[in-house]
């Protein structure tokens, strides 16, 4: 069997945000991932590490991690059955079906989903692949920041990360890429969208809570719980997360610029991360204190996202009024 599914992705310099913020700003890169999203690092590793005679995998997602699961089971020769809420895209279905999963749509919100996914691994003998709550998740994550750091060279750290919270996994992956290779003592950026911020609204209760709905149209940052683990990093204050929130409107307008300036068209969930550099958010961290000053290069995670298209992109718009 090959030794991983993920790729090394590219390390890039944005001229454009580089010049907004002031300082050198690098993008890795996961939307170029096959399926789309980082979710294939995680993934991947978890499905070598518990599906090896597997009858088949199943996968509750807002969509990219199913797309995920659906490759890497693909790739192994066992049947995938991803279930995804109502609110995930006709177009996330048919990409998941292109890939050869089944696609289950059951409940609005991807909780409901995956209550029946975890309902289908005990009734069917599947191989359970959850999209963020899972330690060998979080170890495939951190080769993002092995492959960050073997960029940038020895010595050279960022000043701070910069990345997208749905249910955290990205986050905890993150961060145990950074204590692999020493980086605790740089701020995270922790980014999500009004309406679908289950890590703010933790941090805010000082205990993990449950959102009463996602309503926020970054349904891949749409959980309703933020694991655990995320939430005790939160606490720690090591690394130091700085947990802020934008409006769909903000992610969405940077979605946009994205691609203007870059050519590369990512989804909602990856604009709430894009947006705090074209909102004026991290000038505004930096004029508050909490991002120093000046600031040493900024390393935005873009995360990617299947869920969207040049179709999918008007449609938001028309949805909100931009
Ligand atoms: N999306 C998960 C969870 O959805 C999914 O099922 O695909 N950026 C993108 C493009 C994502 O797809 C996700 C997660 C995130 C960021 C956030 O990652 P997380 O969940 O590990 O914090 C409900």
């Amino acid at each position: 069997m090959q030794e991983h599914f993920h790729l090394n992705t590219p390390l890039l310099e944005s001229v454009s945000m580089s010049k907004l913020l002031g300082t050198t700003v690098y993008m890795k890169m996961e939307n170029s991932q096959p399926s789309g999203s980082f979710k294939i690092r995680g993934i991947g590793h978890l499905c070598q590490q518990l599906s090896g005679r597997s009858r088949g995998v199943v996968c509750a997602s807002g969509g990219n991690a199913g797309m995920a699961a659906a490759y890497v089971a693909r790739k192994m020769g066992v049947p995938a059955t991803i279930v995804v809420p109502s609110s995930s895209p006709q177009l996330v279905v048919r990409r998941l079906q292109d890939e050869g999963a089944t696609v289950r749509i059951v409940g609005k919100v991807w909780d409901d989903a995956n209550a029946e996914a975890l309902r289908l691994s005990e009734s069917e003998g599947l191989t359970f692949v959850p999209p963020f709550d899972h330690p060998f998740l979080w170890e495939g994550h951190a080769s993002m920041i092995a492959e960050v750091s073997a960029s940038l060279g020895s010595g050279v750290k960022p000043g701070a990360i910069l990345l997208s919270v749905g249910g955290g996994g990205l986050l905890c992956g993150v961060i145990q890429g950074m204590k692999d290779v020493g980086w605790m003592d740089v701020p995270i950026i922790a980014m999500e969208t009004v309406g679908a911020d289950c890590l703010n609204a933790a941090i805010k209760a000082g205990k993990v809570v449950t959102l009463d709905g996602i309503t926020s149209e970054a349904k891949c940052l749409g959980a309703k719980t933020v694991c655990q683990r995320a939430f005790e990093y939160s606490r720690s204050g090591e690394p130091k997360i700085i947990s802020e929130l934008v409006t769909d409107q903000q992610a969405l307008t940077a979605i946009d610029t994205f691609l203007d300036e870059e050519r590369v068209l990512v989804e909602m969930a990856c604009g709430a991360a894009l947006a705090a550099v074209y909102s004026g958010l991290i000038r505004r961290l930096q004029e508050q204190g909490r991002l120093p000053t000046p600031l040493r290069p900024l390393l935005v995670i873009v995360c990617g996202g299947s869920s969207i298209n040049m179709g999918e992109l008007s449609a938001l718009k028309e949805k909100l009024h931009i």
